[in-house]
């Protein structure tokens, strides 16, 4: 009996050290509320998987930027957990993002959704500096070597990260303190369809431009970002890895996987498998950053089946585009209203599956 008791201590000790376990992020000078918010993240990461949305909180599929709407919430009464928002065009000093989205109604609603208690998460599709295309212009592999230290584009590069910080630095509360976000910057390193890919660069330049942004915001006083590392669909922990830049940059491994055919399911799997565990191994956070998919049980079966096995921060699905006539194929990632009641019914069920969090649930 009195061996029982003592190991049954011991147990609840053990417990009792897991779920008050503290964790910091990469940053050493880290603000107080950027700790608050990582070990927030990853106390809520033990409960369940919060729901994210990209631009959510800007336009829908049919609106555009009405102060208080969001089509999840237009569906189910309550805000994702985490909106996603989106910078491409920032570090060319426009006013509007390369979706049309203006930068001050962004500061607005980040802002308003960080008083909600709400996860921000930042992506950044900035363009080609060495072609002045777009960010999927693919045509040089010589775009990151470009910008790095000694690169002919270094001078230009600064000046876009002049102003992103700029623009960060402007994310403050009612107090004047600077707001804690997610950013996922060079995101889908894997794949080979930004400037900034795996054929575009090589694996040290891909890392050295990691360095050199973390370090860059640092400098400028942004210690109330949490980093995530990202890639798009890969296979095994090794190729996830390739191109990380470290444990003192990063706080979050990220990954990006669209639903493009049968092996989806299997294949996501197995990558939230290595990818969760590898995280929990090094205190990082984990998290599915971009996700979409169609089909009448895609959510509420599918998607939360593999995602309840492991520990995972949340997953997002991309933007609902804005396209009041008829969308193209893919526009819209998330649940709009008006979708087929099959779907809707889907989403609601994956709503209420007490392992999906949404804004009410992380309060
Ligand atoms: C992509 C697409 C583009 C968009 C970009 C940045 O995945 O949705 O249409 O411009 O994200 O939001």
């Amino acid at each position: 009996m009195k061996a029982f008791l003592s190991t049954l201590l011991f147990f609840c000790i053990l417990a009792c050290h897991a779920q008050s376990r503290m964790y910091s992020p990469a940053d050493p000078q880290a603000s107080q509320e950027t700790r608050q918010l990582f070990q927030r993240l990853m106390d809520l990461q033990k409960k369940g998987v919060m729901y994210g949305h990209q631009d959510d909180l800007m336009y829908g599929y049919s609106w555009w930027y009405e102060k208080d709407r969001s089509d999840i919430r237009d569906l189910v009464g309550d805000y994702p957990a985490v909106a996603g928002f989106e910078l491409g065009h920032l570090e060319l000093g426009s006013n509007r993002s390369l979706d049309s989205v203006s930068f001050d109604q962004i500061r607005e609603q980040i802002k308003i959704f960080h008083k909600r208690n709400g996860i921000i998460t930042i992506s950044w599709h900035l363009d080609n500096p060495l072609t002045g295309k777009s960010a999927w212009d693919v045509s040089s592999k010589l775009v990151v070597k470009s910008i790095l230290p000694g690169g002919e584009n270094h001078a230009r590069f600064n000046t876009w990260m002049d102003r992103l910080a700029a623009y960060f630095l402007t994310f403050k509360n009612d107090n004047g303190v600077l707001i804690p976000f997610i950013f996922r910057p060079w995101h889908e390193h894997s794949g080979s369809f930004f400037w900034w890919g795996k054929t575009l660069c090589t694996e040290e330049e891909y890392i050295q431009l990691w360095q050199y942004t973390v370090n860059y915001l640092r400098k400028k006083g942004l210690n109330n970002i949490l980093f995530a590392y990202n890639t798009d669909r890969v296979l095994t922990l090794d190729e996830y890895l390739e191109g990380y830049p470290g444990d003192e940059y990063i706080d979050m491994l990220s990954l990006d996987m669209y639903d493009r055919g049968p092996e989806y399911f299997d294949e996501l799997d197995n990558a939230m498998a290595f990818v969760s565990y590898s995280a929990q191994a090094k205190g990082k956070l984990c998290a599915l950053s971009e996700c979409g998919g169609d089909g009448s049980t895609w959510f509420s079966k599918y998607l939360l089946d593999v995602v309840k096995k492991y520990r995972v921060s949340y997953l997002l699905n991309w933007r609902n585009t804005y396209n009041p006539n008829p969308a193209p194929a893919n526009a819209w990632w998330g649940p709009p209203r008006g979708y087929s009641a099959q779907f809707k019914a889907d989403f609601m069920k994956f709503y209420n599956d007490p392992h999906t969090l949404f804004l009410k649930d992380i309060q």
